[in-house]
C-alpha cells in the first residue's frame, strides 16, 4: 500500500519506542504525540489527552491513529478517568471532527484479568469472554473498547482493539511465556490492524503465536496477523527460575496476574 500517514500518541512509552523503531519498514509515515517529549523526534507534538484543540490539530489530515497514550498500569480512580477515560474519549471525538476513519485502540489482557487462567486442556479465552476488569486500569480499557464499538455504530469510525499481553523486547516472567508479544509481531499486529479492509470494530488478542498461548487468536489471523515468534526459547531459563504457574495461588490463578491481587491504589 502507499505510504499512509498514521498519528501514533504515546510515542515516548515503551511499546511506542519499539513501534517508532519497526512500523516505518511497513510504510507508515508516523506522527508522534506524547504528554513528554519524544526522544530523537524533535517534531513530535508534546500535548496532553485532556488537550481537545491540540488533539485536533494532530489528527487532521492523518489516515489513521494507533492510540497508545495513556496510563499502562494500576493508578488512582482519578487519574485513570482523565488520561484514560477522558483521554480516549477526546481522541475518538476529534478523530470524528477530523472525519479519521480508523482507530487502533491499545486495549489490555487488565480488561478481562479476573478470567480463569485456563487450565491444562482447556479451551482458549474467547475474545468474547465476559469483562472482568482486574483494575480501575483495566476498567479504564473496558470503557475504551464500548467507546470503539459506540463510535463504529454510530459514526462509521472502524477500530481494532488489540488487547495486548506484554509487549516487551522479552518474556521476564512464567507468565509471560503465554502472553508475551514481540515487538516484531507487535508491528506486524499492529501493521494488519491498520491496514485490514473492512473491520468495523474488531477486537483482537496481542500476542505471538507462543507455544504456551492461553487464548484465541483467531480474530487477529481474521485481519491477516502472521505471528513469527513464539516464548518457548526462553522458557528453560524463566521455569529454572520461577517454576511452572501454580493455579492455585490467587496471583497467579487468574488471566491478570498480580494485577488481580495488588492492593487498589487511592488518593492520598
Ligand atoms: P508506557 O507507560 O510506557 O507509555 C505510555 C505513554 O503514554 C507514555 O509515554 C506517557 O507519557 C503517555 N501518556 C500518558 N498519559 C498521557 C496523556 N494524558 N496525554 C498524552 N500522553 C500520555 O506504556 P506502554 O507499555 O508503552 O503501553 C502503551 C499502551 O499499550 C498503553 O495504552 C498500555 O495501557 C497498553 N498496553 C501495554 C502493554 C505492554 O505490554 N506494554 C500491555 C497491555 C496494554
Ligand atoms: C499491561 O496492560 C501493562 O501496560 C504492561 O505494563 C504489562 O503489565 C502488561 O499489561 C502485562 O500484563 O504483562
Amino acid at each position: 500500500h502507499a505510504e499512509r500517514t498514521v498519528l501514533l500518541t504515546g510515542a515516548a512509552g515503551g511499546v511506542g519506542t519499539l513501534m517508532r523503531e519497526l512500523l516505518p519498514q511497513f510504510g507508515y509515515r508516523l506522527r508522534c504525540l506524547d504528554l513528554v517529549p519524544v526522544p530523537g523526534v524533535p517534531d513530535a507534538i508534546v500535548a496532553d489527552l485532556g488537550d481537545r484543540q491540540a488533539l485536533r490539530d494532530a489528527v487532521r489530515g492523518v489516515d489513521a491513529v494507533l492510540h497508545l497514550a495513556g496510563i499502562s498500569l494500576e493508578s488512582t480512580f482519578e487519574k485513570i478517568l482523565r488520561a484514560n477515560i477522558e483521554g480516549t474519549y477526546n481522541l475518538y471525538e476529534a478523530a470524528r471532527e477530523e472525519g479519521v476513519r480508523r482507530v487502533v485502540f491499545a486495549s489490555s489482557n487488565h480488561a478481562v484479568g479476573f478470567t480463569p487462567w485456563p487450565a491444562p486442556g482447556e479451551r482458549p479465552v474467547p475474545v468474547d469472554t465476559p469483562r472482568r476488569p482486574d483494575t480501575f486500569y483495566g476498567l479504564s480499557k473496558c470503557f475504551g473498547e464500548d467507546l470503539a464499538q459506540l463510535y463504529w455504530d454510530k459514526h462509521r469510525i472502524e477500530t481494532v482493539t488489540v488487547r495486548i499481553g506484554s509487549c516487551f523486547p522479552e518474556p521476564t516472567s512464567v507468565r509471560m511465556l503465554s502472553v508475551w508479544l514481540s515487538p516484531s509481531d507487535g508491528a506486524r499486529l499492529f501493521d494488519a490492524a491498520l491496514s485490514a479492509p473492512g473491520v468495523g470494530h474488531t477486537i483482537v488478542y496481542g500476542s505471538s503465536a507462543n507455544t504456551r498461548s492461553v487464548w484465541d487468536l483467531s480474530t487477529a489471523e481474521a485481519i491477516g496477523y502472521r505471528p513469527q515468534d513464539d516464548s518457548e526459547p526462553f522458557a528453560d531459563k524463566l521455569l529454572a527460575e520461577h517454576g511452572e504457574l501454580d493455579l492455585t495461588r490467587p496471583e497467579q490463578a487468574r488471566l491478570g496476574g498480580h494485577f488481580v491481587t495488588d492492593p487498589p491504589i487511592w488518593p492520598h
